[in-house]
């Protein structure tokens, strides 16, 4: 069996590499020439715990092999971004050129299967674009959808653990999908239509920022009230059926603040409770910003001076190097653009340097700030003694 990963990243390699050990003979192809080189040479791109050993493996003994064009192959996988333009209207364009690309290829019992995170109908749209280009294949193709959905920081054990959903455009299509995950996957691999495969995982990521909203808003409430909101959640969370999630400086990442958006694009009147949580977590990193500013004002005014302000964390989550959509990168740059001349020093523990961001060691930091702002919970900040001289804005709960 050969297979054909278009894309690279943070999803595609991981899965070329799996699918590399369970036997399958892997052509993994992304446009960057260096991520070509790299992956060749048994080195990873991203970071993954556990993955470059995988990888050295499979290179070695020849199942994976990148390189910038496709192969002739069995199966075919589209595992490209789908960014969103200026006025969050979703951007296909990845998907179609990677499909454009595999186009040529294709033969009659070709199994291609979509994974990027689509708006729903794209599957449909693409089999249009293929059939169009290649009629001779019309009913000859299995074409189906099958979102990832992995951790970062856990794709080895998810990737085979968890379950998955697979939608083909007709039922052999999804068969045909099913008999290939299952190669390597060992969750169950849950059967259903390409457009309710496309919502599934839209929903479900638009899930979780719709909770993440929910404590994010009971945060403002808490900060207005002198409450502290750590606690709170905490004791509501005894309750058997209250699963309250944590407040943070906003939401970030490729996925859960991108993929609601291709929900309230294409059903802006009946996505309301979508599109205010997306609102209420972009305000969150505004609002975070503002309180760093009004601290920083206040202490200028105590100490007839202007403070030094640490920035802890750029990454958009704990203990990962990703800095993509990261409310922490927004809110240092605000509090950087606003204040300037203002000595600010940024903190990065998982990024060694930036193009950007002059980076300092997070405890250095710490002992010569006056006011330290904690913005992703990296685990190193959590050993930092939580000192009464300086003026600390912990939006993460390092203190909870
Ligand atoms: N966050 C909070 N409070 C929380 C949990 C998360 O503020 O209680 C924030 C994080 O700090 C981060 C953002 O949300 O800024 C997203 O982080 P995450 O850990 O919730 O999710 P991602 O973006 O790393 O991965 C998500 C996952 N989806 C779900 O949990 C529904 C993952 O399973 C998907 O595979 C991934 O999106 C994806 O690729 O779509």
């Amino acid at each position: 069996m050969k297979a054909c990963f278009m894309g690279l990243g943070y999803i595609g390699l991981p899965t070329a590499i799996i699918a590399a050990k369970n036997g399958i003979e892997v052509t993994g192809v992304d446009i960057n020439p260096d991520v070509v080189e790299k992956t060749n040479q048994g080195h990873l791109h991203i970071i993954e715990p556990g993955l470059e050993e995988m990888l050295q493996e499979v290179v070695s003994c020849g199942a994976l092999k990148a390189s910038t064009s496709p192969e002739v192959s069995d199966a075919y996988f589209m595992v490209v971004p789908t960014p969103f333009k200026g006025n969050h209207e979703p951007d296909i364009s990845y998907v179609e050129a990677a499909t454009r690309a595999v186009l040529p290829l294709l033969k009659e019992g070709d199994l291609y299967v979509i994974e990027s995170t689509s708006p729903v109908g794209t599957t449909e749209k693409m089999s249009r674009l293929i059939f169009e280009l290649r009629p001779e294949l019309q009913g000859k193709l299995h074409i189906a959808y099958c979102p990832e959905r992995v951790l970062p920081g856990n794709v080895i054990y998810e990737l085979v653990h968890n379950d998955r959903v697979i939608g083909g455009i007709d039922e052999t299509s999804t068969d045909k999908a099913i008999e290939f995950y299952s190669q390597f996957v060992q969750g169950t691999l849950h059967r259903t239509n390409a457009k309710t495969a496309e919502m599934c995982k839209l929903t479900e990521n638009s899930s979780r920022d719709v909770q993440i909203a929910f404590a994010n808003e009971l945060s403002l409430i808490c900060e207005k009230a002198g409450i502290n909101v750590w606690e709170l959640i905490s004791l509501a969370n005894k309750h058997p059926r209250v699963n309250i999630l944590q407040p943070g400086c906003g939401v970030g990442g490729h996925c859960i603040a991108v993929d609601p958006y291709f929900i309230t694009a294409d059903f802006p009147v009946e996505s309301q409770l979508i599109a205010k949580a997306r609102e209420i977590n972009n305000y969150k990193s505004f609002w975070c910003a503002e309180k760093v500013e009004n601290a920083m004002l206040r202490f200028e005014l105590e100490h007839h001076r202007r403070p030094c302000v640490a920035m802890m964390g750029l990454a958009f989550k704990p203990n990962i190097d990703d800095l993509r959509e990261s409310p922490a990168k927004y809110i240092t740059t605000k509090v950087m653009q606003s204040t300037s001349n203002a000595d600010i020093l940024v903190v990065e523990p998982n990024v060694k340097e930036h193009n950007v961001f002059k980076l300092t060691d997070y405890r250095e930091a710490y002992d010569r700030a006056d006011i330290v702002v904690f913005l992703t919970a990296h685990t190193p900040f959590k050993t930092l003694p939580r000192r009464a001289d300086k003026v600390i804005l912990d939006f993460c709960g390092i203190y909870k």
